[in-house]
């Protein structure tokens, strides 16, 4: 049987001219498994010629797989719905993952009413006795091979709904070269020590050393682009002198991740609608409570010149467990362990992690991120240092141009947002937040009145987006992250 190279000779012979693509299509191979074949039969001299090339191709996405197996997501909603009668919309939401978008398509394409009047509630009923699933229909052509019945309008729209994905192939036009022949030479590629013993050796046409040939890649692991850049900026701060915080407790009690923060129980930010509240364990129990009782008072009577808030400050709001919302509950709780010193001694500390938040969703924001935190305690730092330290820290990502513009944080006076100059947005963007601790948060932790603190925090996600030119979020994290940009994105340089 004709091995895979003779068979695209003959092909060659044949048409003149093909590309690989076609060739794999023909042969039904591999397309990669016939470009070894054309590049090893190019290793025997000029048999053929070849010039790369692209092609592009749709290829189905795994959820458009699913939909030209089951139906389109519209097409699911409205077969879930009787024929002689109805499901109430609030139940039809809950019926599966793509319920919210298979209703809206199907009432966009006129399948289905709402009876806003049923007793039971919005009832979404069929307005039509039958569909055609076009969707499920388009794929299976594109399945096939068969694009010239889909226009592109309906091509951008699946694309659109992730359904098919364009996918580039470097392909090759291979033709007769100059020592165009259909029968080759078998060369032998390996000298055995049958040989060597025997002296067969001798005469026998060896294929020549390509040492052009790049080395099969290692299959091994890959590191998340976020993973790499954490690597950076924890290379950079260890360069500076900078401890890890250990960051190792999302749950955190409403105590350190606020109230140690002097940021009073009625402030916004502790509602549910911008923190995780824990279910269970619902409480915190173990505080110091020597310290627990100053920042009481400093938060309803005051106290170190502060006025504090004048409210009723509740212990039970202090022991509810959260989500922590930021690490600086972290470098709150590493500044109380540093005060408990017999002597105060400066450090620099620093922490990435994970927080959360319960927020509105988009393109850049999920209900979570990881920030990025730097603390320097020291005697008589001012605000001179923490612009030096910003400049000093920013330099090592490559960005010079800083500005500065006052902010507000409640455990920061005075607060400044960071901007930098982005040559290629041509404007001026919030790279970050910093600020130097108020006193009503470290005298009570017991800190000399001469030591200041000063700290700045940013994200992980939006460096890494903009090094990597992801737009959404859901392309960097989360269950539709494509793992071929995981294993294809390059080393993380943050100072090139
Ligand atoms: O990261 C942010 N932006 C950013 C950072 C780096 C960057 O690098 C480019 C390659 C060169 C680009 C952009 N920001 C902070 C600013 C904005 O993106 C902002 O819209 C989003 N912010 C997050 C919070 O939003 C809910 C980023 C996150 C953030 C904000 C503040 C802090 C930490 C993270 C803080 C703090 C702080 C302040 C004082 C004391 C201690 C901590």
């Amino acid at each position: 049987m004709a091995d895979l190279g003779e068979l695209v000779l003959q092909h060659v012979a044949k048409d003149g001219e093909i590309t690989t693509s076609e060739l794999a299509q023909r042969l039904q191979k591999d397309h990669q498994q016939i470009v070894g074949a054309v590049k090893s039969l190019q290793s025997l001299g000029n048999i053929i010629e070849s010039e790369q090339r692209t092609s592009k191709h749709w290829e189905l996405t795994e959820e458009g797989k699913e939909v030209t197996k089951d139906g389109s997501h519209e097409a699911r909603v409205y077969n879930a719905i009787p024929a002689d009668g109805g499901i109430q919309q609030a139940q039809l939401m809950k019926s599966g993952p793509y319920a919210k978008i298979g209703f809206s398509k199907a009432m966009s394409a006129g399948w289905l009413e709402v009876n806003k009047k049923a007793p039971g509630g919005p009832t979404v009923q069929r307005k039509v006795a039958s569909i055609v699933d076009r969707v499920q229909n388009q794929l299976k052509q594109l399945q096939q091979g068969n694009l010239s019945d889909i226009t592109d309008k309906e091509k951008a729209e699946l694309k659109k709904r992730k359904l098919i994905q364009e996918v580039t192939v470097n392909i090759f036009l291979v033709w007769k070269g100059s020592g165009f022949t259909t029968s080759v030479q078998k060369l032998d590629t390996d000298l055995t020590p049958e040989m060597i013993s025997s002296g067969s050796w001798k005469g026998k046409p060896f294929k020549a050393y390509n040492f052009d040939a790049m080395g099969v890649p290692p299959t091994a692991g890959h590191l998340h682009p976020l993973l790499k850049v954490r690597a950076e900026f924890r290379q950079i701060f260890l360069e500076m002198g900078f401890t890890e915080m250990p960051t190792n407790n999302y749950i955190e009690s409403s105590f350190w991740n606020f109230d140690a923060l002097f940021q009073p129980q009625q402030h916004p930010a502790r509602d549910a609608h911008d923190t995780f509240f824990i279910k269970d364990p619902e409480f915190a129990h173990e505080f110091p409570m020597d310290y627990l009782e100053r920042v009481k008072k400093v938060h309803s009577e005051g106290g170190y010149g502060s006025q504090g808030y004048k409210y009723d400050w509740k212990l039970s709001e202090a022991k509810k467990n959260i989500l922590r919302t930021h690490t600086t509950a972290v470098s709150a709780r590493m500044l109380y362990k540093l005060a408990q010193q017999e002597k105060f001694t400066p450090v620099k500390y620093f922490s990435i992690d994970r927080v959360f938040r319960n927020e509105t969703l988009d393109a850049t924001h999920l209900a979570e991120f990881h920030q990025i935190e730097g603390v320097v305690a020291d005697y008589n730092l001012s605000l001179g240092h923490l612009i030096g330290i910003l400049h000093a820290f920013f330099k090592k990502l490559g960005i010079e141009k800083l500005r500065f513009k006052p902010a507000y944080n409640p455990y920061t006076e005075p607060s400044m947002a960071v901007f930098s100059y982005h040559e290629g947005l041509k404007k001026w963007v919030e790279i970050g937040n910093s600020g130097v601790f108020r006193p009503e948060m470290l005298l009570p932790m017991g800190l000399p009145e001469d030591v200041v603190v000063i700290a700045w925090g940013l994200s992980l996600e939006r460096p890494t987006m903009i090094k990597y030119g992801i737009d959404n979020i859901r392309d960097l994290i989360g269950p539709k992250v494509n793992l071929q940009m995981v294993y294809d994105n390059p080393i993380c340089r943050l100072d090139k």
